[in-house]
């Protein structure tokens, strides 16, 4: 499936945004033009998203079921005919925040990113190496040119709506359409874009940039990992009252990057070496290498115990019932074998695995160090495993949505929200990725109507979302703005309190926009 063109922001937007996007991309398009002196030649834009269910799993392998929202990413872009040298200009309407720059694309493509420093181009530089990477695969003779980028964004950075894949998509795919190629496959597009964004954060999975492109107005996405990506639209029901989703920022900045006990990259860890923990534990051969950040997933785990002890050698045809019954009884093994609550240590893991201390760092905790005495194998493997069940129960209703309105589309809205409400306990007690913050928005919005609260994204600040009955909307956000916002922050501008909640409703995805 390609990346779409578009010719109107119709195409791109909902009637009720078009009018503030007129004027931004009006904006958009003359600041180009006095900024390069010449009009740009397309635009490439990317959404961010929201994960609506199935947190901290997409890399173990687990399916997650995100949507794109409306809030994006544009890259304006005018190919210039390089003599000699490529020379990539990059600035951003923010130009305070965002300063200009501009660097040479060495001969041999191989552009070098300081992942050391919070730079903002190092986003641009990852989705060209994405975009580079993916016509070398093709084996296209499609030569990148001089580009100027003018880049704009409302996606909130660090506020867990994932700017930094919409960025990186957004970029690789202008790198692209700047090559002359005609036909981008979305799916290739994620799957680089997915393993370059690791280069400039953290070992991530593969959501937010599933999300971004193959967002579709109306539907959440069911995306899968397993035996290749795959995003399956899942319409949301639009009947009376209908759905809506409030996303809520704590305006804490989660630091994903940190090495300490609280950290992304230590989850990665945790879980990949609860996959071959478990695995050894049952005799099961090695773990073959998959699309894991570490190259093992408790999903790997998952398939080779079934292999053994019913005899499926392919997983992915299993039915959704017998999924569920299995990953039941996965969490149960964990509960009777993985029984250390107080964590296992490096030498005990060496010790199962039967390798040396040194190896096992060398091999799960070098490319990104973590700190850590103790790794929470099993707190970490039942919240997976568990997660795993609420998304498939979460599509189930999803996709099967009782007919009529009223009395039966509330009482969907409830079961869905009792699901978000158990991901909240598991993220806040199992996974221990929340924070008192990320509690207190969805304490406040439950006792104010929310049927369902929790946070988004990788936690320990950032975003959280809400299932709210639409006649609830307005008692919610009244209640967050008194006491959460104006409690913490008396003198909170007008402006940061509506950066601060988003009525968001499913939306596109990636798209080329011809300027003519
Ligand atoms: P955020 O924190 O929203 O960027 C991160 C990961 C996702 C996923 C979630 C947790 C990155 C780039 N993305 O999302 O892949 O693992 O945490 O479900 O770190
Ligand atoms: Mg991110």
């Amino acid at each position: 499936m390609a990346v779409p063109t578009a010719t109107s922001l119709k195409d791109i937007y909902t009637d009720d945004a078009l009018e503030a996007q007129t004027k931004r991309w009006e904006y958009f398009l003359t600041t180009f033009k006095s900024e390069y002196g010449q009009q740009a030649n397309f635009v490439s834009r990317s959404p961010g998203r929201v994960n609506l269910i199935g947190e901290h799993i997409d890399y173990s392998l687990y399916e997650v079921l995100p949507m794109a929202v409306e809030v994006d990413i544009i890259l304006a872009v005018a190919v210039q005919p390089s003599s000699g040298s490529l020379k990539i200009r990059i600035s951003n309407v923010d130009s305070e925040k965002f300063e200009k720059r501009e660097f040479e694309v060495p001969d041999d493509g191989d552009i070098t990113i300081d992942a050391t420093s919070l730079e903002w181009s190092n986003y641009f530089k990852s989705g060209l190496r994405a975009g580079l990477q993916l016509l070398q695969k093709k084996g296209s003779k499609s030569e990148l040119p001089s580009m100027d980028i003018l880049v704009d964004g409302t996606v909130p950075s660090g506020g867990g709506l994932s700017s930094s894949a919409a960025f990186v998509c957004a970029s690789a795919l202008a790198v692209l359409k700047a090559c002359g190629e005609e036909n981008v496959d979305k799916k290739e597009l994620v799957e680089l874009a997915v393993v370059s964004e690791r280069a400039v954060g953290v070992n991530s999975g593969g959501m937010d940039q599933s999300a971004s492109v193959f967002g579709q107005r109306g539907s959440a996405l069911y995306v899968s990992f397993k035996p290749t990506l795959s995003a399956t639209p899942i319409p949301v029901p639009t009947t009376d009252p209908e759905i809506t989703f409030v996303v809520a920022q704590s305006f804490v900045a989660a630091d994903k990057h940190t090495s300490g006990p609280v950290c992304y990259n230590l989850r990665v860890v945790e879980t990949s070496l609860a996959a071959v923990f478990l695995a050894k534990i049952f005799r099961l051969k090695e773990l073959p290498k998959d699309s894991a950040p570490l190259g093992v997933s408790l999903r790997s785990f998952h398939d080779a115990y079934f292999e053994k002890h019913e005899g499926i050698e392919d997983n992915t045809k299993t039915s959704a019932e017998e999924l569920h019954s299995q990953l039941q009884q996965l969490s149960q093994l964990v509960e009777d074998y993985l029984v250390q609550e107080e964590g296992y240590t490096r030498d005990q893991i060496s010790e199962i695995l039967g390798t040396s201390v040194d190896d096992l760092n060398e091999r799960y905790t070098s490319t990104f160090p973590v700190r850590a005495e103790r790794f929470m194998l099993r707190q970490r493997a039942m919240h997976v495993f568990n997660e795993a069940i609420r998304v498939h129960q979460f599509k189930g209703l999803l996709s099967e949505p009782p007919s009529g309105e009223g009395a039966a589309n509330a009482s969907l809205q409830k079961a869905l929200g009792a699901l978000m409400n158990e991901t909240q306990d598991s993220c806040r007690d199992v996974y221990d990725c929340s924070c008192p913050e990320l509690d207190e928005l969805c304490r406040i919005a439950r006792s104010a109507g929310s049927y369902g609260s929790r946070l988004t994204g990788a936690g320990w600040g950032g975003c959280t979302v809400h299932l709210v009955p639409k006649d609830k909307v307005e008692a919610v956000k009244a209640a967050w703005e008194t006491k959460y916002y104006r409690a913490r922050w008396p003198d909170i501008s007008e402006e940061r309190l509506k950066e601060a909640i988003v009525v968001s409703k499913p939306s596109s995805g990636s798209v080329v926009f011809k300027v003519t």
